[in-house]
């Protein structure tokens, strides 16, 4: 069985992974889903219905990044992504959540501004201000390392 990855070309979630199977040199089948269309047979592996969902070689069947991140760390550890150390392991992941959070937030607010064009709404003022609020925090971040 080859290992597959589900995936849509604009998804920052699957993208994260193809970086990592990337440094892995881990080798695997693209699948791409319409994600305005899903195929039954890929709401059958992900009930979410959502990318990226990994389908391992033995049939091990993983979604939700942060999950298939972690799964292919330990799985296939060299080279090595998180950090040993479980503290360090812990600022990281709080940064891979947080980072997760902007993204999400940036194209939900993308998605509503194409959508909703020159009427925006509350949500959009909320979106807007929760990312403005996000960018110093990383910029902080980044300057300290
Ligand atoms: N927490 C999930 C989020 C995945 C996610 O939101 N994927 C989007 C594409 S970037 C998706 O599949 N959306 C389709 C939908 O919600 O119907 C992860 O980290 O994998």
């Amino acid at each position: 069985m080859s290992r597959i990855l589900y995936y849509h070309p604009q998804s920052n979630f699957s993208r994260k992974i193809r970086i990592l199977l990337a440094e892995k040199q881990i080798h695997y089948e693209l699948k791409e889903i319409n994600l305005m269309n899903k195929p039954p047979s890929f709401l059958e592996v992900s009930p979410i219905g959502k990318v990226p969902v990994l389908v391992d070689e033995d049939g091990t069947t993983i979604w939700d990044s942060s999950l298939i991140a972690e799964y292919v760390d330990e799985k296939y550890p060299e080279p090595r992504f998180y950090p040993a150390d479980f503290r360090e392991r812990l600022e990281c992941r709080k940064w891979e959540e947080l980072a997760d959070t902007l993204g999400d937030k940036i194209i939900s607010l993308w998605i509503l501004n194409l959508t909703n064009k020159g009427n925006p709404t509350f949500y959009q003022s909320m979106l807007e201000q929760s990312i403005n609020g996000l960018f110093p925090v990383f910029e902080k971040q980044r300057r300290s390392n």
